[in-house]
């Protein structure tokens, strides 16, 4: 059967349970199933015994027949998604909510060879130490695909570290880590990363204010002393990095800046950040002050940030900054005299700001309230140009928040995180009522806005990911439900529970969970989905000898023939391939104290032939995929006789493929 008619059967059978699903009521699932086997003569032999025997429900089948993706087949979209406080990347395909890859990016990863040696890697890696300390674990919370016009293309990813306020580029022709870069004035970060409509910059916000640098400071002197900050990391798209020379910050008041999005189309050239602990409490339960949570809750309004990010581009090309850590800062003095930050007040503890598709709206959600406050950039632009504020503590302009609110409306507990579909309707996590509820925009008039359902998730849902669905252009169809609780939904597996995503069809009237995906690493953040055709991975480096880094030939490579060790004193330089199902040379004779350097190239152009390599008792672990050479190095340390392996089962002879290293007292 050809795969449209089999859509058509399929789409029949799935007629023909619904209507039973209106029979079956009141009966148990094993009677639902067996019902709806009556009567339909296309269903292959024993499908429906099946789903009798599984006890699946109509709406068990029909999510299993929206979610299967047959063998060979590619989802229709792969998924970003944060790795949480297991500092990496995954990209996990829908609809089957198969993980394709975790991509290393904090941590360290020994089936990429990232971290374990490899001198590219570990270069990386250092690039993100903190002020002499290697840091080998990571937060990671917001993944930004890279934009053209303010629409994925699909070229790179940025994300970044809560916890040391850092940010890394993924380069999306290898899926691999290519930079990671350290704020030299914040220790935490979290509105971060999310990029401006054609990548020109990544944007990277404070969360937890410290004093620039995080020098030290008792925290009596938290108003005076302790900042926020907003990091515009420029990104150079030719070079695949970003370009700390063109980069800058502008300085911000300690209140605790949330998470962040770019304006687009209308609202190009702002971005938005909320912000809570505008109390600028500063804790001390232990001394009878109020505990944090209570301390940073006690207003009804925190302040939304509106950042002219063009404005500040101006700013720092005409050198309005002042250097602090080798970072070029634009003072909240300047930021204020300049036009550059303004704030409204936006209700109780917000968390998600998300922009509209057509840029002219920001839907902010308030932990702490039931309703979601949506603004418009138009009414904010106005407000600004009739100087319709007061000044906050700092001097900050605050806009009248009549006059730059469009609407509210109220959705259930806890609502934290927005996106959208391409039917103009928006979905909202409630983290209190575990919902997602699904709302309509009503554009200019606030008696539009209307909520339309909510669908009970499990449990605790924090971030919500649509198809494309914070881009000028979603695509609606599927909704991942980023969840913080499992509590009962898989087998038990000891006390640490894995995250449960859960995938939600809202391609018709009433939107139905269809899948959950234990994922068994940290805390997934958010995620953002792409359609998978405009990724345009390499199946193989472009050339044999390839320095992954550099994306360009390497000067390490070695060709079939050149294999080589050269000794100059104790440094000694290892050239070597690897081709199926040899590593050539078999034998590395060294001396104990050498300083050993070692390069591999793998040989291979054949799509999926790559060798890893071990090396026992030295910490080595590299990935060569075909085409690429790497390198590592160490000091030989201990004597003895090791040997090493290639580690992917790559032919009939992978366990032939190894050779002696011989290290001579
Ligand atoms: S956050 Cu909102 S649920 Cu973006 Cu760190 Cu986790
Ligand atoms: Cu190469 Cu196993």
């Amino acid at each position: 059967m050809t795969r449209s008619k089999f859509r058509i059967v399929a789409l029949l059978l799935l007629l023909v349970l619904a209507l039973s699903v209106f029979a079956a009521c009141g009966r148990n699932r094993q009677e639902d199933a067996a019902d709806t086997v009556v009567g339909d003569g296309n269903l292959p032999a024993g499908a429906m015994d099946i789903a009798a025997e599984r006890g699946l429900s109509p709406d068990d089948i029909n999510a299993a027949l929206k979610t299967y993706v047959p063998s060979g087949q590619w989802d229709e979209y792969l998924m970003f998604a944060s790795g949480g406080h297991s500092g990496n990347l995954l990209v996990i395909g829908l609809p089957s909510m198969r993980i394709l890859k975790n991509i290393a990016v904090f941590t360290p990863e020994s089936w990429q060879g990232y971290g374990f040696g490899s001198i590219e890697s570990e270069e990386i890696l250092d690039a993100g130490n903190v002020n002499g300390v290697e840091i080998r674990m990571g937060d990671s919370h917001h993944p930004g695909l890279s934009e053209t016009a303010g629409d994925y293309d699909g070229e790179f990813v940025f994300i970044n570290d809560k916890s040391s306020a850092r940010v890394a580029v993924i380069d999306l022709r290898d899926f691999e880590t290519k930079q990671i870069v350290k704020d030299p004035n914040i220790i935490s970060n979290h509105g971060s990363t999310f990029v401006t409509p054609n990548t020109e910059y990544v944007i990277q916000g404070s969360q937890y204010a410290t004093p620039l640098g995080w020098e030290y400071a008792p925290l009596e002197e938290y108003e005076e002393k302790y900042r926020g900050l907003a990091t515009l990391w420029s990104f150079d798209r030719e070079a695949g990095r970003i370009d700390m020379e063109n980069s800058f910050s502008i300085e911000l008041p300690p209140y605790w800046q949330d998470l962040c999005d770019a304006g687009k189309l209308a609202s190009d050239g702002w971005f938005f950040c909320n912000s809570f602990n505008t109390e600028m409490a500063t804790g001390g339960i232990e001394d009878g002050n109020p505990p944090f949570e209570a301390g940073v809750s006690q207003r009804d309004m925190d302040y939304l940030h509106i950042i002219n990010w063009k404005k500040a581009e101006e700013v720092y090309k005409a050198g309005n900054t002042e250097e602090i850590n080798g970072m070029p800062v634009i003072t909240l003095q300047t930021a204020i005299d300049e036009g550059v930050l303004f704030f409204a007040p936006e209700p109780k503890s917000p968390h998600g700001v998300d922009v509209t598709p057509d840029g002219k709206y920001m839907v902010i959600a308030g932990k702490l309230d039931p309703q979601v406050t949506i603004y418009s950039i138009e009414k904010i632009e106005q407000a600004i140009a009739d100087q319709n504020w007061e000044a906050d503590p700092f001097g900050v302009p605050v806009l009248n928040f009549d006059a730059v609110k469009m609407a509210q409306l109220e959705l259930g507990l806890g609502p934290l995180h927005t996106q959208y579909d391409a039917d103009g309707y928006a979905y909202t996590s409630l983290f209190l009522d575990s919902a997602v509820a699904k709302w309509k925009l009503g554009g200019d008039d606030p008696e539009a806005y209307e909520l339309i359902e909510t669908v009970p998730v499990q449990y605790n849902v924090g971030h919500l990911a649509a198809a494309e669905g914070d881009t000028v252009s979603p695509d609606g169809k599927y909704l991942v439900a980023l969840n913080k609780w499992a509590v009962d939904r898989f087998a038990p597996v000891g006390p640490l529970l894995p995250q449960n995503e859960q995938l939600i069809d809202i391609s018709g009237d009433r939107m139905q969970v269809i899948y959950d995906m234990a994922m068994g690493v940290g805390e997934p953040h958010y995620a953002q989905i792409i359609k998978q055709d405009k990724i345009k991975a390499w199946d193989v480096y472009p050339e044999v000898g390839w320095d992954p880094i550099a994306q360009a030939p390497s000067e390490f490579a070695t060709k079939a023939g050149e294999e080589r060790i050269e000794r100059n004193g104790n440094e000694v330089e290892v050239f070597m391939t690897s081709i199926r199902s040899h590593l050539t040379p078999e034998h590395v004779e060294i001396k104990q104290g050498d300083h050993v350097t070692w390069h591999i190239t793998n040989i291979e152009s054949a799509h999926d032939a790559t060798h890893g390599f071990q090396l026992g008792g030295y910490n080595i672990s590299l990935s060569i995929e075909p085409g690429e050479t790497a390198s590592f190095e160490f000091d030989a340390v201990n004597d003895g006789t090791y040997a090493y392996y290639c580690t992917e089962f790559c032919s009939a002879l992978h366990l032939e493929m190894m050779g002696y290293m011989l290290v001579e007292p």
